[in-house]
């Protein structure tokens, strides 16, 4: 192989970082940054360039693994085999599942490294349908299912979700989020600190509101400390002096505007001195928030993991584009704003539809169906609790809800009582570890990439696609779900994945070929078929979604216009420039209108107001998270850059509450929960708010049987063994994992 420099985008995080990758011998010779990257302009962070790491990692599955039953101990035998066994394998226990326990017995989890995957974006829903149990669970609840039920009843669509245009706002707001670590979330902006420091530089004001004095609160020019899961309270008393002030939305979003009055009582209960005292913010210092919002030329009001993984999140991120209607800031540059994908299909007005939630309901707790799945919060119910329509087996892909959702030893327990499993994952780690067969899907090198979820969430209007680096040694992460999906769909394990890909092309095309507004109405299929471009099957539904949407070639109808040929040659990616207003386009809502009570806020402000007296009284630890910027939720800790250096699972705590405790720095700490204890290492530091601890998720690689050699060096403790599986937002089902209440003992 010659040696060459590649460009491709990051796929480890929301950011979407343009690397520059060098060559030499058939191997990674360096990663940086790519200078020309038309939205990253050569900014990554140190996780960027492990891609090679991750490449090389010896403990990375090359080919699938097949459980050969138990050994006299009970542990797992485990077998590497070639595809086709795989297949056939897994066929059989699909087979003897269903035929034992109905369809209904087999259930989904998707993770979500899936999100970056281009062959997941386009393929899970197809090996969901093929599954068939209705049984769907995700990362999603364990993550941002509030901003999609918000987004549900305010917009019409779980998917129009609103992005701080942080590059020209005068005014960032950062609730609950710290980009310095995360590099942002539903905010997709490769150099996150880069542009919030722009903010400051051209004059504008960064106030961080979090528990701890992230680094980001460090950068900002005003950190709020806020009790845990309280937010919505500081936000709810925001709305209210915004309104008493005589705040009210431009004339052109209060055209579309519904329920202006009714928020005016709803949030009447909220003064000021009623939420200092819940959320440990000085009533001035929420007056003076609700001005300098009021009175800012823009301002960019966002909120993430600390205020969706709450009790209120649904509430609460609600609350924050409330703010946004009631302030010019909704739509408008320098406020919260819509990307327009590229992939974005061009569609007739439609008459809207209410946002429907509970269609279906869980059969042990019997929570809705929100966004098509049910809360993971209670997946081990669903797989621990006899009766018709138990779980008996799991389909995973991406994910790792051993380690990173609630209740982990529940979780644990209920993945080892699985009749059969099969997961399409990179590694044999803590929840694979007790699949029947794991499809190894190429590496994050081998593999094209095109970020279709990530350009719905992206401050720019931007478009990149990489090739393949190297070549795989086994098949396409595509043809694995697409092959799952047929073989959960009864052709057995020598189905063509061919034959799906080509079918849900044609069904894409011909529904486009019947849409009058589409750039290829009327077109022939054939024609159609024959044009499109890619080597794999994400890649033709790639071309075919790129070139008939919004900026698309409409294959051959507008010369120019975006297809994957294009992108190919455009390997720093393209910029379609600035967000642009889409409301109210956008809105698939009844009438096309703005609703703020379509859901159910009036009763939940209700049930915020009703805990107003138990927070001012509450004397609970409460237990939050954090990030750090070597880590990616429970899956990179295998690679030795990432994890060298002062173990960081430890347990922060404040001064005083140290003292109190009898706890100094790297003493062993007993965490408790009502479901759970861990002990971790105390670190004391003022960062954190006095009655607040914090542990980071994603540690405990000390499962045995999984093949995670590094990790296990470096294991640290599981903090969701402390996530109490009952506390959810029922709104959306989204766990809690913030605020919890624990205990502190020396151990
Ligand atoms: N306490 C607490 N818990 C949390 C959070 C928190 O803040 N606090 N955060 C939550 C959030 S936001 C999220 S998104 C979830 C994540 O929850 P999950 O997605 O379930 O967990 P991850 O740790 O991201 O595991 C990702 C899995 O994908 C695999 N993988 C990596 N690359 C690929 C690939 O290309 N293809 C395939 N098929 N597999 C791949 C990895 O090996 C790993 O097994 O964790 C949540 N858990
Ligand atoms: N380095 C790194 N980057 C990542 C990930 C990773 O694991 N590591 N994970 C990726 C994923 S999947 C996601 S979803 C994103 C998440 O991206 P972010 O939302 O930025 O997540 P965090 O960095 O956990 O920041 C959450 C902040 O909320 C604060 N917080 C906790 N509880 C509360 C509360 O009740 N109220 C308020 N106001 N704040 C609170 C915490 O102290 C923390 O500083 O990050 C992504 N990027
Ligand atoms: S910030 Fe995210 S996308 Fe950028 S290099 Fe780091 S991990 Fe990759
Ligand atoms: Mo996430």
């Amino acid at each position: 192989m010659t040696d060459r420099t590649v460009f491709r985008t990051c796929p480890l995080c929301e950011a979407t970082c343009g690397l520059e990758i060098e060559i030499k011998d058939g191997a990674v010779k360096r990663i940086r940054g790519d200078r020309d990257d038309v939205f990253s302009h050569g900014f990554i962070c140190p996780k960027g360039s492990t891609l090679k790491q991750l490449h090389d990692d010896p403990d990375r599955l090359r080919k699938p693994v097949v459980r050969r039953g138990f050994d006299d101990n009970g542990a797992p035998i485990f077998e590497e085999v070639e595809w086709d066994e795989a297949y056939r394998e897994a066929d059989r226990v699909l087979r003897e599942v269903r035929d034992a326990h109905g369809n209904e017995s087999v259930g989904v989890y998707l993770g979500n490294p899936g999100a970056h995957v281009l062959a997941a974006s386009t393929h899970s829903r197809h090996l969901i349908k093929a599954v068939g149990g209705g049984a769907v669970f995700s990362a999603s609840t364990v993550d941002q299912m509030p901003r999609h039920v918000a987004s549900g009843y305010l917009y019409g669509s779980g998917g129009s979700m609103p992005v701080p245009d942080i590059d020209r706002t005068d005014l960032f707001i950062c609730m609950g989020a710290n980009p310095y670590a995360s590099n942002g979330s539903i905010a997709t902006a490769p150099d996150f600190p880069g542009r919030i420091e722009a903010v400051q530089e051209r004059g504008g004001r960064v106030i961080v509101i979090d528990p701890r004095r992230s680094r980001t609160a460090e950068q900002a020019d005003q950190h709020i400390s806020i009790k845990p899961g309280t937010d919505g309270v500081l936000l709810a008393a925001v709305v209210r002096r915004l309104l008493a002030q005589g705040a009210a939305a431009d004339a052109r979003i209060a055209s579309m505007l519904d329920g202006v009055d009714e928020l005016r009582t709803a949030v009447e209960p909220f003064t000021s001195e009623l939420a200092a005292a819940a959320t440990g913010v000085a009533a001035t210092t929420i007056d003076a928030l609700a001005d300098e919002i009021a009175a800012a030329n823009s301002a960019a009001v966002y909120g993430r993991i600390g205020v969706c993984t709450v009790e209120f999140g649904t509430l609460t991120t609600w609350l924050l584009d409330v703010i946004s209607i009631l302030t010019g800031n909704l739509d408008e540059p320098g406020g919260m704003m819509f990307p327009e994908p590229s992939h974005d299909r061009v569609r007739a007005e439609r008459p809207g539809r209410p946002y429907r939630v509970g269609r279906r309901h869980s059969r042990v707790n019997g929570r809705p169906e929100i966004q098509g799945e049910f809360p993971v919060a209670d997946l081990p119910d669903e797989i621990l609790t006899e009766g018709d329509g138990q779980l008996r087996m799991m389909f995973t892909v991406a994910g790792n809800p051993v380690l990173s959702c609630p209740d982990g030893e529940r979780m644990d327990e209920a993945f080892a009582a699985l009749d059969a499993m099969i997961s399409v994952d990179i590694y044999f780690n803590e929840t694979t570890r007790h699949a029947s067969v794991v499809f190894p899907p190429p590496g994050s090198l081998e593999k094209s990439h095109y970020d279709i979820n990530f350009t719905n969430l992206s401050i720019r209007n931007v478009a990149n696609y990489s090739p393949a680096v190297f070549e795989a040694d086994g098949p396409p992460e595509e043809d694995i779900l697409a092959k799952l999906a047929l073989i959960a769909l009864g052709f057995g394990p020598d189905a063509d994945p061919n034959d799906l890909h080509d079918q849900v092309l044609a069904g894409l095309l011909q529904a486009e070929i019947d849409t009058e507004v589409s750039p290829v109405a009327g077109r022939d299929l054939d024609e159609l078929l024959s044009m499109v471009d890619g080597d794999t099957g994400s890649e033709r539904l790639l071309d075919a979604m790129l070139r008939t949407g919004a900026r698309g070639d409409g294959f051959g109808s507008n010369d120019g216009g975006l297809s994957l040929a294009l992108l190919r040659d455009n390997p720093h990616g393209i910029d379609f420039g600035a967000l642009e207003p889409r409301l109210p386009g956008l809105l698939r809502t009844p009438e096309k209108r703005v609703d703020l009570f379509a859901g159910p806020f009036a009763d939940d402000l209700t049930r915020l107001s009703e805990r107003l007296p138990e927070w001012a009284a509450d004397e609970r630890l409460r237990l939050v998270g954090r990030r750090h910027l070597r880590s990616n939720n429970s899956w990179m800790h295998n690679l030795q850059v990432l994890v060298k250096g002062k173990p960081r699972c430890t347990l922060q705590l404040h001064p005083d509450n140290a003292a109190d405790l009898g706890l100094t720095d790297g003493d062993a700490a007993t965490i408790r929960s009502r479901v759970g204890e861990v002990t971790a290492p105390v670190e004391v530091t003022d960062s954190i708010m006095p009655g607040v601890v914090s542990l980071p998720h994603g540690w405990g690689h000390s499962k045995p049987g999984a093949k995670m050699s590094v990790a296990a060096e470096h294991a640290g403790v599981n903090s969701n063994v402390l996530t109490d599986p009952t506390m959810i937002d029922p709104l959306s089902g989204n766990a809690v994992l913030n605020g919890i209440p624990v205990d502190v003992i020396p151990a």
